[in-house]
This record gives C-alpha cells, structure tokens and sequence, in this order.
C-alpha cells in the first residue's frame, strides 16, 4: 500500500516534469499506517465535522496528499486529476490548496505554516469540545512535517504555545531524513531537536519510519499522551530510487524515466504509470471507508443533541440572529454622546458589544492586551484548566499567534481575533496572506497605527505598514476615523465570511466626526464625509486619525472661499469595489488632497497624477505625537497652504 503512494509520486512528478518526489516516496510507509490504522476520516465525507485533521505541512511533497486521496476513492481526486499534477485548474496543485478538493485541510506551502495551523486547529478542538461536549467534538490533529517545518522560527513559537497549552490529541510525524535542498541537514542544523520538544512539553519519540510496527506503536503511544507528540520518523528521502535515494536531488525534481523505472522495479512495482493492481486498491478503498461507521453514530448523536441547532450554525460560519443588535444600541449611543475615544479603545467599546453575542469569537493578543484592548471584561482566559475560555494570551509569538488563528478559522466554529501593534503585523504578515489567499473569517486587531503613538519611536512607528497590508489581495484593511466607523469595521470584519480583515487603530483619542449612525457607510469602503458649502475646489481624501486634520483644513478653507468636501476612506478595499460612478461621484473632479499618517505609496491611485499628498516621507522619530505632527508637517496649516498654492 505504501508503495502505491511512492509510484504515484513518481508518476504524478513525471507527468508534470517538475514537483517534489522524494518526501512523499521517504514518508509513504509512516503515513499509510496513518491512513490506514489511525486517522478518523470517511472519504465518503470528508467534510464531517468530527473528522480528524489531517496537515501536510511539507507542502512540497503533495503527492503523498493527491495520492492518497485518490487511493482512498474520494470524489474529485481520480486518475485524471492525478495525471493534470501541477497543471491550470487541476485540484493537484504543487502545493495543497484549500478549496482545490474537500480533503485539503489547509494550505500548505511555505514552510512552518502547517504545523502552525495545525496548532490551532487543535486548540479549536479543545475549546468546541467544552462548549458542544465531547459526544460532538472529539478529534486529533495530526502533520506531517519536514526538517524546514521545524527550523522555520514560526514552528517553533507554534510548538511552544502547543506544550504550554498540553495539546495532546496534536502528533507530529517528523520526516526526519537528514536532507534539505541544500543537502545534508548537519549543514546548517546541529541541535537536538527531541530535547528541544521536550522543553516545550511534549512527548517525544525516535522510530525508524520505514519499520511499519515501529510507527504504528508511536503513533498508538501518541493517543495516549497528555501532552503533544513529536515523532521522529528516521527516513530515507526518495526511498527506493537507486541513485537518488538519500540525497537532496530526489527533494525537488523528478527522478527521470530510468531512475525512476528503476524505482519501480526495486520496488518490484510492474504496474503502469498511475496504475494499481486491484487488490491494493481495494485495501486502500477499505481504509477509506474505515470512519464510515463512526461516522454515522456521530450523526445519530447530533441529530439527537441538544445543541444541535447552534452547533450546525457555528460549523457553517453563520452568526446568530440578531448578533448586530447591541452594536447598533451602541452605535446610537455613540453618536449622542460624541465621545473622544482612540479607535482602539472605541474597537474595545464595539467588541463589549459584538462578544457576548457572538459565542464564536474568540479574542487574544501578544501580550499587548491592555494596549489592544481586545478583552472584554468578563470573558476568561483559554487555558488549561477552562478550555471554554474565549481570550488567548498567546504571549510575544505574532506569528505562531497569527498561523494557529487561521487554524482555528480553518477548523470552523470559531471567530478568531488578535491584538498587536500595526507595525508588528510585520511579523505574522506569512500568516495573514495565507489567510488572504484561502478566503479565512480572520480577525487582527491592529493598534498604535502610526506616528500619533508617540514617544516609542520610529521602531513602533508604521509608516510603510498600511501601503505593505493593502498590496495583499483579498484582505480588507480598516483604518477608521472615530467611534463610529470603529464599529462599523467591526461588523463589517465579522460578517465577512470569505477573508480576513484588520483594523488599523490609533493609540491617541479622536473625535467623533460622524453624526448619523443608522446606514454603515463604511460598508462603502469610502464616502463623503463632509460635503462643500458650493461647487468643489478641493476634495480632502483621508484615513483614520487624520480625518481630524481634514475637517479642520475643510474650515479654513471654506472661510477662505474654497469649497472644499472631505471624503472618509477607512477601507480601500471595499470602495475599489464600488461603481465608476461612486468613485466618481466621491471623488470628484476638484483638486484631491491624500493625508494619511503613513507613506504615499498606493496613494495615487485615488489621487491621480495631479494630486497631492500629505503624510510620511521616511520612518519616523521619538517624540509626543503632536510634535512629530508638526515635525514631519502633517498639519492643517500645511495642507490649507498646499492647497492655496494649487486654488485660486
Ligand atoms: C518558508 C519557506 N522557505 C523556503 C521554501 C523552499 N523550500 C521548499 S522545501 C525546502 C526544504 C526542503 O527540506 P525539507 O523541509 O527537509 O524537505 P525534504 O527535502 O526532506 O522533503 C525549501 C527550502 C519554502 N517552501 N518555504
Ligand atoms: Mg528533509
């Protein structure tokens, strides 16, 4: 059975002349005692929702993926597929790819990133498990990974967080082949990885990954472990190619006809390319179907819970009714009062509202809590001793913090959020783009967006943060101005089931430029925010803190006989979605001033050649926020004069 998955790596890396064969040919015996005698799946749906997950976080090796897939007789994955490896609108792709076939669990490419997701599907399971009871949730997640899984820095602040948190239903099998592309690991690596685990909180264990009962006894050792498991599973890379065999050269490439013929016959392999005899195939189909059973007392259990109802509506993404009432009470309330808020306090403001009535939000931060205000009073901690917890203190690890949220989203049931300062979406930004590119309900708080934090300097200061998270596609980046949009954006990134959102907001109080609360005009993406008293001389175009700014030009410039408009533009994203016309409309014809605390790259999209543009020309420096307004010239006075030098 393993040796159907080898030659299916090799056929599949033939046919598309490039991919990466060694890994799934080096791992193919430990999975299929994986496949075949541990993991809870039935191809026959393998969307179940008590499903175990299953992590291909070496990418690379695919196939393995692909292989048995098909082997197993999923839907979608036949021969054909097999055969399109690597081709346009193939669900074969390089690497695994959301969406491309039910079976893929999560995205997997970039190294450390499985592993990491994997993480957070975990602790998903630990927490759906206290809310819903274990007759509902009661599952394992299990990855394989590769050498650059773990040297990757992101690994290692996931596999932390899995000891800290004694994920014990979490097994790694750990492709340990001494091989990286490079070649011989001992190159670039000499620690003792074990010890390494070990010190995080996890089990750990050496087994010869090729000896099938070896990797069956770790594996029966892992369910049972309190703690995650790390196996070590001794391989050899490209096992069974004659010349290739233990070396970097079957990593990356295919092995070419005759070395890979003579794969085969050391294999004793004589079936043809994408071939397997019946008798294999059906030990595979049997596998296959070895949930099928489970699978269906569990759905006696559901149709009979209790909770039935919620916890269909949770696994689907859908939010419970009414879950937007206490933000628009609060919205009303807002715009009577008027307060002067920092965005950030004004986002905690909109989560007392968006928490308690979304059961699935589940909030965090890396160690800023007090300073993203992303708790909300009350709410307990994920921990340990309350998996039912709904805040997770993910301490300083932005990108282990950013990955196992998407594993959290992934797994389904949750609404994951996180708090950092903007410039640190930096680290975790591998992370945000993967959540980007696999459509992700992701959450990150973002505080302390600009020069306007002050004193801490150009280290905590932004300015090239904003144009680097608007250059990934399909993230929905918020800067909002006031209360308002605050908890605009907040519904907006709550109710958008198909990618991830972030809030960028400020550390110093702003106030209230909106008046009116009913429609959420943010929803626009951009609209005008304070019309001109004639016919348009100047449109203002700005984000967030320096909407403030704006309107204070907006009246010098009106008192000097400029008719002048101030257009909002918390969400690029969803005003370049808008009509023409909108734009048009918004935009206008007058001359377009930008002013935004940040660099003008991207700007000019909405400025055109002939605007002008007022904020960041490089980092900026340590000193209270209103002197740096006014050193880096990011004031009224300077906007109204560059505007008079173009009007009149
Ligand atoms: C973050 C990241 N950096 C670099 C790469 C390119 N890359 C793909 S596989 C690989 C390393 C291969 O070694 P290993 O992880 O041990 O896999 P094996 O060759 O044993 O299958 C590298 C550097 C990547 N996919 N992701
Ligand atoms: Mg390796």
């Amino acid at each position: 059975m393993a040796d159907a998955i080898r030659a299916l790596a090799i056929d599949g890396v033939e046919a598309a002349k490039s991919g990466h064969p060694g890994m799934p040919m080096g791992m193919a015996d430990a999975a299929t005692v994986l496949f075949t005698r541990f993991l809870k799946h039935d191809a026959a749906d393998p969307r179940w929702p008590d499903r175990d997950r299953f992590v291909l976080s070496a990418g690379h090796g695919s196939m393995l993926l692909y292989a048995w897939l098909h082997l197993t007789g999923h839907a979608g994955m036949g021969v054909e597929e097999l055969r399109r490896f690597r081709q346009l609108h193939s669900p074969a792709a390089g690497h695994p790819e959301l969406g491309e076939h039910p079976g893929i669990e999560t995205t997997t490419g970039p190294l450390g990133q499985g592993i990491s997701t994997a993480v957070g599907m975990a602790m998903a399971e630990r927490h759906l498990a206290a809310r819903f009871g274990k007759s509902l949730v009661d599952h394992r997640t299990w990855v394989i990974a590769s050498d650059g899984d773990l040297q990757e820095g992101i690994s290692h602040e996931a596999a932390s967080l899995a000891g800290h948190f004694s994920l014990g239903k979490l097994t790694v099998l750990w492709d340990d082949n001494h091989i990286s592309i490079d070649g011989d690991t001992a190159l670039s690596t000499s620690e003792d990885t074990l010890a390494r685990f070990k010190a995080y909180g996890w089990a750990v264990r050496r087994v010869d990954g090729h000896d099938h009962e070896a990797v069956a006894a770790a594996l029966n050792a892992a369910t049972k472990s309190r703690k995650p498991t790390l196996i070590a599973c001794r391989t050899i890379i490209g096992f069974s190619a004659p010349k290739k065999a233990g070396t970097a050269g079957s990593h990356g490439a295919p092995l070419g006809p005759e070395e890979a013929a003579a794969a085969k016959a050391a294999l004793g392999w004589d079936a043809g390319p994408f071939e397997v005899p019946a008798d294999i195939r059906e030990s595979w189909e049997a596998a296959g179907k070895r949930g099928g059973g489970t699978r269906r007392s569990w759905l006696k259990r559901l149709a009979k819970h209790p909770q039935r109802g919620d916890f269909e509506r949770a696994m689907a993404g859908k939010l419970p009714e009414r879950w937007d009432a206490p933000i628009a009470e609060w919205k009303a309330k807002a715009v009577a009062e008027k307060p002067k808020l920092a965005t950030r306090v004004a986002s905690q403001k909109a989560l007392e509202a968006l928490v308690p009535a979304i059961p699935e939000m589940i909030g965090g931060s890396a160690d800023l809590t007090g300073s993203n205000n992303t708790n909300v009073k009350g709410v307990p901690a994920l921990s340990t001793e309350n998996w039912g917890g709904r805040f997770v203190h993910w301490g300083i690890r932005e990108h282990g913090m950013a990955a196992a949220m998407n594993g959290m989203a992934l797994h389904g049931g949750i609404i994951p959020y996180s708090g950092t300062f903007l410039v640190f979406s930096d680290y975790m930004r591998p992370s945000i783009r993967l959540a980007a590119l696999m459509r992700q309900r992701v959450v990150h708080v973002l505080t302390h967006d600009s020069i306007g934090l002050g004193e801490d300097g150009p280290t905590h200061q932004p300015v090239e943060t904003l144009a680097a998270l608007r250059a990934i596609p399909n993230l929905h980046v918020f800067r909002p101005a006031d209360v308002i949009e605050t908890a605009e954006a907040w519904e907006l990134a709550v109710r958008r089931a198909d990618g991830p959102s972030v809030l960028a907001l400020s550390r110093q109080n702003l106030p209230t430029v909106r008046s009116d609360a009913g429609e959420n005009r943010t929803a626009r993406g951009g609209y005008v925010l304070a019309e001109p008293s004639g016919e348009r001389k100047a449109t203002l175009i700005a984000t967030g803190s320096e909407i403030e700014i704006a309107l204070a030009v907006r009246e010098a410039l009106e008192q000097a006989g400029i008719p002048t408009a101030v257009v909002s533009l918390p969400c690029w994203e969803l005003f370049a979605l808008q009509d023409p016309s909108y734009h048009d409309q918004v935009l206008g014809s007058a001359l377009r001033v930008g002013i935004e605390a940040a660099l003008e790259f991207g700007w000019s999209r909405w400025l055109g050649p002939d605007g002008i543009f007022i904020g960041m020309q490089g980092f900026g420096a340590s000193a209270p926020a209103s002197d740096l307004y006014r050193h880096f010239g990011i004031t009224a006075d300077a906007v109204v004069a560059a505007v008079k030098r173009r009007v009149n």
